[in-house]
């Protein structure tokens, strides 16, 4: 009777297993998908063996949550459960977790080696018929456990495993721009997946798989706020709003943050002022502080954005950015928190002709150097203007030598095609992280030098952070694709010498199948993605020529008017007329080359040297400059937009053959996006090329696609709407968008920008 049970239940497994690709799948799980493996299959049985049993010595909530994950992998993979229990002597085919203190660690004398690994790091190591997962503390356990779950999700052998692991940056952190209202500012998948509309009383279950999403690939940590923050987030109404939340990420290893209103004490503190030095308002912090740790006992700390796009600050009040984070940092100190505090601005000096965007995080911040408290982190985009499609790495990184920094990455798609289009970001990032700055020599990547191996700073943290893309829809980022982004940041947050295409074929194997007909071209795909848009989008170094209501569609032809900010116009940034397109920024024009280190200032100073990808970005360039090909500027522009959509249609090719191959749910989601892409491709192409031919008067080369719209139509086509609007219902909360914050009269008129007089 036993086994007659025992062959239904199997028969029904495999049935499971045949149907799969058939089945409904929406992308909730994420790349905790744990799709049941064959019998037949080889590694079936070798895993089975591997993974009978469970057994631990020191039982946490962190252990437990391991214990959990291990447990429904094996079921859903391989259709058995194993058994866990609190031990010192496990069974041959056990998986043996351990830290700390637990003897196994002392059995297997890796006590010394572990050592080595700080407190997130693991050891995974095959002994005595055993997989043993050892960290110094249980978080170090569970990266190792998910870590070992990855290694059966992808197929690899669990045979003789001797695997060490330790995360490059000690805060890899997630920065949702949720408002109150549960908007979400450049998010593109539905509102926030914070419901505190809902809180305290009532608790989505997706916190949970939120922070089980999030530990599996290494990130620890939240900023659970828009940086345009509403200081109603630190009131006890919300705090107790927040623990909830916090109580369910802690067993994940995921500390929460909150992002700050600098002028909190007045808004909510009743306090005349929020200056920095004024005594009364840093006890109001200290105090408020302390209260925060009353309800969150690991808060991390803060994320401030400051004196930026119309928001509160220090210089309102005469003080500095030190003034200001050196008095949050002397309130989190006594608990152990960070003060992550951002160089996100861009004052216009209207007395400047040369006023150059790029250059102002540099000027505001290096005289500062040194000055900020060892618990303050300078949180600097990758970019100096504001992540564009292509920038080159912000000048800032490596050339502050006593301030630790951290890179801030979008992995929202706000320039990148929001949740429409299939753009895989870890190529763009692993330019940026692969960088040279040459600050302290060859070598000073902007990985090494954000990491604290260039410059030890010491007593501080090293973080990396990334705007997150999460929402409520049900696959969470909106497109299937862009949940790649999120999965690749903390990849590569953990480990930024991981390859493109190497994080990409975990997590096609981990979301879809492990197929190779499937997971070979998808592969191709993804890397040949960034790429593509780059090209239809702003080939060449052109930046910041996207619409600027919405960031989606091409706003190429709008222009600077009194009133309005140039540096949030197109014009500003691509400056073309009859004879030339591009942005002077060498020694002639506004000198922001001068802000990095040689060699790189003499690289992007020549146009020679200067890679043909950024050539916009830091020169004014003749419509008829002879490109390394031969081919002329203008010439070279038109191949680059006509190859980018010309990619996108290969991307459909690719996908169409894939049909059958995985559920058809994701397939057809994938598919009408991919079709809209191509459609919005051809609007970017179209459109750029025929606005800048209106000031050429250039041809676009004959044997090249011709346009099939005309610019007016292109120019008044729809535009997108930026973000997510509130949940029904929702408290209602002040605009937060840089457009609703600044106030008319304090624009400074447009300063005039060089122009080379015609010849
Ligand atoms: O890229 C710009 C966005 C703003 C954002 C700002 C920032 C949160 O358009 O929406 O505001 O950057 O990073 O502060």
């Amino acid at each position: 009777m036993k086994n007659l049970l025992k062959g239904a239940v199997t028969g029904v497994w495999l049935l499971l297993i045949g149907m799969s690709a058939a089945f409904a799948n929406d992308g909730s799980k994420l790349w905790l998908d744990y799709q049941p493996i064959a019998a037949s299959d080889a590694l079936h049985g070798e895993y089975a063996a591997a993974v009978k049993a469970i057994s631990y010595q020191t039982s946490t909530p962190t252990i437990a949550a391991a214990v959990e994950e291990l447990q429904l992998a094996a079921r859903t993979m391989l259709g058995q459960t194993p058994t866990a229990a609190r031990s010192t002597r496990a069974a041959a085919g056990s998986v043996v977790l351990a830290f700390g203190r637990d003897r196994a660690i002392s059995s297997l004398k890796a006590a010394k080696e572990l050592a080595a690994l700080g407190k997130d790091g693991y050891l995974i190591r095959t002994a005595n018929g055993n997989i043993y997962v050892l960290g110094n503390t249980d978080k170090g356990v569970l990266y190792g456990t998910f870590h070992l779950i990855r290694l059966m999700q992808t197929r690899r052998s669990l045979a003789a495993l001797d695997i060490t692991e330790k995360p490059a940056f000690d805060v890899r952190i997630l920065n949702h721009w949720d408002n109150l209202n549960r908007s979400s500012e450049r998010g593109y998948a539905g509102p926030s997946i914070w419901e505190w509309d809902k809180l305290p009383d009532t608790v989505s279950t997706r916190y949970k798989d939120y922070a089980r999403a999030n530990a599996a690939v290494g990130i620890n940590a939240t900023v659970l706020n828009n940086v345009n923050a509403n200081a109603a987030f630190i009131t006890p109404e919300y705090l107790e709003k927040v623990k909830i939340v916090a109580d369910i990420l802690r067993p994940y290893g995921v500390r929460v943050y909150l992002s700050l209103n600098f002028n909190a004490p007045v808004s909510i503190g009743g306090l005349a002022t929020s200056d920095p030095l004024d005594a009364g308002v840093r006890q109001w912090w200290k105090d408020k502080t302390k209260e925060i740790y009353s309800y969150i006992p690991d808060f991390g700390g803060f994320l401030v954005k400051a004196n930026s796009e119309g928001q509160p600050g220090p210089q309102d009040y005469g003080r500095s950015h030190v003034d200001g984070a050196n008095m949050l940092a002397a309130a989190v100190k006594p608990f152990g928190g960070i003060v992550m505090w951002r160089a996100f601005v861009y004052t216009v000096d209207a007395g400047d002709p040369m006023y150059d965007r790029a250059k102002q995080a540099y000027l505001e911040f290096m005289p500062f150097d040194g000055q900020f408290a060892d618990n303050v982190i300078i949180q600097v985009k990758n970019g100096p203007i504001d992540f564009q499609p292509r920038e080159p790495i912000t000048s800032l990184f490596g050339a502050m030598t006593k301030t630790p920094l951290m890179i801030e990455f979008q992995v929202t798609q706000e320039y990148l095609g929001h949740s429409i289009q299939l753009v895989y970001l870890a190529p763009m990032w692993k330019e940026v992280l692969d960088q040279d700055t040459y600050a302290g020599g060859p070598g000073s990547t902007g990985a090494a030098v954000t990491e604290g191996k260039v410059y030890p700073f010491a007593g501080g943290v090293s973080a990396i952070s990334g705007v997150a893309n999460t929402g409520t829809d049900a696959n969470w980022t909106g497109h299937i694709f862009a949940q790649s982004n999120w999965y690749s940041f903390g990849r590569l947050a953990w480990n930024p010498e991981l390859t493109s295409a190497g994080i990409a074929g975990e997590w096609i194997r981990m979301t879809f199948t492990n197929d190779p007909g499937f997971v070979a071209p998808v592969e191709q795909m993804m890397l040949a993605s960034h790429e593509a848009s780059v090209n239809y989008m702003q080939p060449l170094g052109l930046h910041h020529i996207f619409a600027s209501s919405g960031h989606y569609g091409p706003g190429v032809w709008e222009r600077i008017r009194p009133g309005t900010r140039p540096d949030w116009v197109p014009e500003y940034y691509h400056r073309a007329d009859s004879l030339a397109v591009g942005f002077d920024r060498t020694v002639k024009g506004t000198d922001y080359v001068s802000q990095y280190f040689s060699p790189l200032k003499e690289t992007y100073n020549n146009i020679e040297t200067t890679p043909e990808n950024m050539l916009l970005f830091f020169h004014r360039v003749p419509w008829d400059y002879r490109m390394k090909n031969g081919r002329t500027l203008w010439d070279e522009m038109c191949y680059k937009y006509t190859e980018g959509l010309d990619a996108t249609r290969e991307f459909q090719k690719t996908w169409d053959r894939l049909e059958g191959r995985i559920d058809a749910e994701r397939f057809k989601e994938v598919q009408y996006k991919l079709r809209e892409q191509t459609r919005d491709a051809i609007w970017w192409r179209d459109g750029v090329l025929l606005y800048f031919q209106s000031i050429n008067k250039l041809p676009i080369p004959y044997e090249l696609e011709r346009p099939i719209n005309s610019l007016e139509v292109l120019m008044n086509h729809r535009q997108r709407m930026s973000s997510t609007s509130a949940v029904p219902g929702a408290p209602r909360v002040e605009p937060t968008s840089p457009m609703g914050i600044v106030q008319p009269s304090r624009i400074p008129p447009p300063p005039p920008f060089p122009q080379r007089p015609r010849q």
